[in-house]
Parts: structure tokens; sequence; C-alpha cells
């Protein structure tokens, strides 16, 4: 076996890296809650910014606050090998999600300078902006504006709901970055990540070989009854925007079951005014998050869910306004790519299997524009957007391992 193939990450290390990192928005119950664009997010780039220029990586920011830290490679023609994933975190995340790619492709750079290899193509680990998209959507908002998803002034102008805009939190924590998304674009990306469900888990498996990601919807609906007495109205003369929004909550759950097995259907947030005992609410505003496999079975759930809040209007007299606030269809990652994370597991001896996400990437995004796969491990219990989140210092080494040697493979 040559040097490269005997290569491996230093598990302790990458652990070690995590709990450091979890300690930046580290929340009671030993979750993450590390909201985009806000102080907690500057300090976790800002420590990796510091660990990747220990290792002597050259960082660059570009326009949307995507961070790169860049190792060169031996031919100047080359593009970069990239690896990377999010450092936001869902208000009541975990350690892991996102966190473990972004740490998984510094420890493989950090691999490769303990050994002092060098690789033909440079290689990239990047932090992409906003992968959550709970603070402002569209979800997956860096890797989107760097692939070209959506217009760069569009991205910026997102709000959230204290009505704070994308490019002024950038300024303000100082990673409005000069370098145009999207350029240069790598010759190939790849992600770890937790695989967020239970397949890995509940079938003993260390690796999952990801082929491909489930399309996804947002819509933002608002309901608009009337307020009213809660004690003199009588129950024929309302317009009550809650009652409505409940019959929405059946039926996103109704069309994703009817679509089984791959359908999914939720609503998340929910917001309802005027939240007074006695008063009838004459305002709601949720939102759907709608999944499936094939497009046109998400398209299918779409229309028909559509149609069942015009039929909720009708019969409880309220109007319903829909908006669709993020969007990615089905995608399948580069066969070729997939192949070196396969190879690679198998030749570390690992147990694996090709399976696709539910949950969405920023190596979504990064597949449009190209050759992309995935590494998944198994988080306890499958659990992920919970604070409870948990995984195995074992099967994160095991994943870095194999994305440490599909990155070399693909490298040269
Ligand atoms: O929603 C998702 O699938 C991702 O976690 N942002
Ligand atoms: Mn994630
Ligand atoms: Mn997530």
């Amino acid at each position: 076996m040559g040097k490269q193939e005997t290569l491996r990450v230093n598990g302790q290390r990458l652990w070690g890296s995590l709990m450091d990192l979890a300690r930046i928005g580290a929340t009671e119950k030993g979750g993450v809650r590390r909201l985009a664009l806000t102080d907690l997010d500057r300090e976790a780039r800002d420590l990796f910014g510091a660990w990747a220029r220990e290792v002597g990586l050259a960082l660059r920011v570009d326009r949307v606050g995507n961070v790169f830290a860049r190792r060169p490679g031996t031919d100047p023609a080359r593009r970069a090998v990239m690896a990377g994933s999010h450092l936001d975190t869902q208000p009541s995340g975990g350690k892991f999600d996102g966190n473990y790619g972004v740490l998984a492709a510094l420890e493989v750079l950090r691999t490769l300078d303990d050994a002092g290899v060098c690789t033909a193509a440079p290689l990239e680990a990047a932090v992409w902006t906003n992968e959550e998209g709970s603070r402002f959507q569209p979800v997956m908002m860096g890797s989107g504006a760097y692939a070209g998803a959506f217009p760069l002034d569009t991205v910026l102008a997102a709000r959230d709901l204290e009505g704070r805009s994308v490019g002024e939190e950038l300024a303000r924590i100082g990673y409005a970055g000069e370098s145009p998304c999207g350029q240069p674009l790598p010759e190939a990306y790849f992600e770890a990540h937790i695989e967020q469900g239970p397949v890995l888990e509940d079938t003993a498996t260390t690796i999952g070989v990801v082929s491909g990601v489930m399309g996804l919807r947002w819509l933002r609906i608002t309901i608009t009854g009337q307020d009213a007495h809660a004690g003199p109205t009588p129950m024929g003369l309302r317009r009550d925007a809650l009652l409505a929004a409940a019959r929405v909550v059946e039926a996103v759950n109704a069309i994703a079951l009817d679509h089984a097995p791959d359908g999914r259907g939720t609503v998340g947030f929910i917001q309802a005014s005027p939240n007074s005992i006695n008063v009838v609410p004459g305002r709601v505003q949720l939102t759907a998050d709608l999944r499936h496999g094939d497009g046109q079975a998400l398209d299918a759930m779409e229309a028909r869910l559509r149609a069942r809040c015009d039929e909720i209007a009708a019969g409880t007299r309220t109007a319903f306004h829909l908006e669709e606030v993020s969007r990615f269809a089905p995608c399948r990652f580069d066969p070729a790519r997939v192949e070196s994370v396969r190879r690679a597991a198998a030749a570390l001896g690992l147990s694996h299997r090709t399976m696709v996400s539910g949950a969405g990437h920023d190596a979504v995004h990064l597949s449009r524009v190209a050759p992309t796969a995935m590494v998944f491990v198994p988080c306890e219990g499958g659990l992920s957007h919970n604070e409870l989140e948990n995984a195995r210092p074992e099967h994160l080494e095991a994943g870095c391992n194999v994305l440490l040697h599909a990155m070399l493979e693909t490298a040269g």
C-alpha cells in the first residue's frame, strides 16, 4: 500500500475541534443556537479562520459571506477539489449538523499538512452562509447564490422577522466579502454530514454513500379572517384564521401521507394574532415544508395543498395568500464522485450503503455547477434539528477518512 492509502485523519483532533466549536452558542440541553449572521455565527467563522491560518491556508470571503480556506496544488491548471458545509444552526439545533462537514473538511487539510502530502489540484474547505434558512429565506442561501440559483441582490435584500437584511448583517459581522460569488467554480465538491435520519443506525451501517437529495418546496401562508369577541360572536358569523390554519396543518400531513413512503409534509412555523385568550384570531402566518424524491410527486403535493387552501378559505370565509419562499428540485449526484465515496468506504473496510438524503444540503446547489457527492454518518436515534443531536466519535472519524480518500482520489 502506498503512503497515500495509509493516510488517516486525526479523530481526536476532529472531535476536540467539534466540541470547541460547539461552545459557541451552546444551550442548556447540550445543543447549539447559532443563527445565521448573528454575533455567534461571526465567532464560529472567526474560529474556523484562525484554525485555517494555523495550517497556512489562504482565506477568502465572497459577496454573500461564504468563506473558503485554500491549500495550493502542484498543477496550476487544476481547479479546486472542495469540501465544506455550514456553521449556522437551527434555533434549537445540535453540535453536528453542518459543523461536522466544515470541520471534517478542515481535518482533511490538517492531515495532509501533517503528512506533507501535496495534491495536483488545490483543495478548499468551504463555509456556506445561511444553509438553514431559519432566520433568512431562502434556505441554502449562500451556496445558492454561489451556484447562481439566486440573484445576489435578492439574497442581500432578504430580511429577518426584525427587518434586518442579509446585506446589513454581513457588514455588521464583518463578512461582506469582496470575492465574486461562484468564481472560480470547483472541479468537484464533497460534503460530509450526519444522516439526520434513522437508516444508518437502524441497519448498523457506518457510511451513507449519498446518491441524491429529495426536492423541497417552502410556502409561507398568510390567512386573514377577522378579530372578534370570543363571547358575543356566534360560531356561524366568525372568520376564524386559526381554525383555517388548523385545517391547513391537517391537510399538509394528509397530503404527505398520501405520497408515502417518500412524501414529507411539515408545518413548522406558526404565528397567530392577536394571540389573546378571548379574541377570535383574525390573522395567522404559517409555513408548509413539502418534500419528495420525485419532482412530479412534489408538484402534485403542492397542487393539492393549494387546492385544499382554496376550499378551507371558502369554508371559513377567510382570505389566503400563498408565497413560495424556497424551492429546489430533487437532485442526483455525479456518479463518478459517488463512486469515489463508495470506493473509499470499501477500501477502508467500512460498512456502507447507497441512500438518498431527505434533508437539503449545500451540496444540492453545488451539484448544479460541479460534480458532487456526499458522505453520511449515523446520528443517535436519527435525531437532528434537536438539541439532543449526537454522533459517535468513531463514526465521525470514519466519515472523515472517507472524505479524505475520496478527495485525494479526485485531486490526484
Ligand atoms: O431543511 C433542510 O433540509 C436543511 O436542514 N436546511
Ligand atoms: Mn445541515
Ligand atoms: Mn439543518
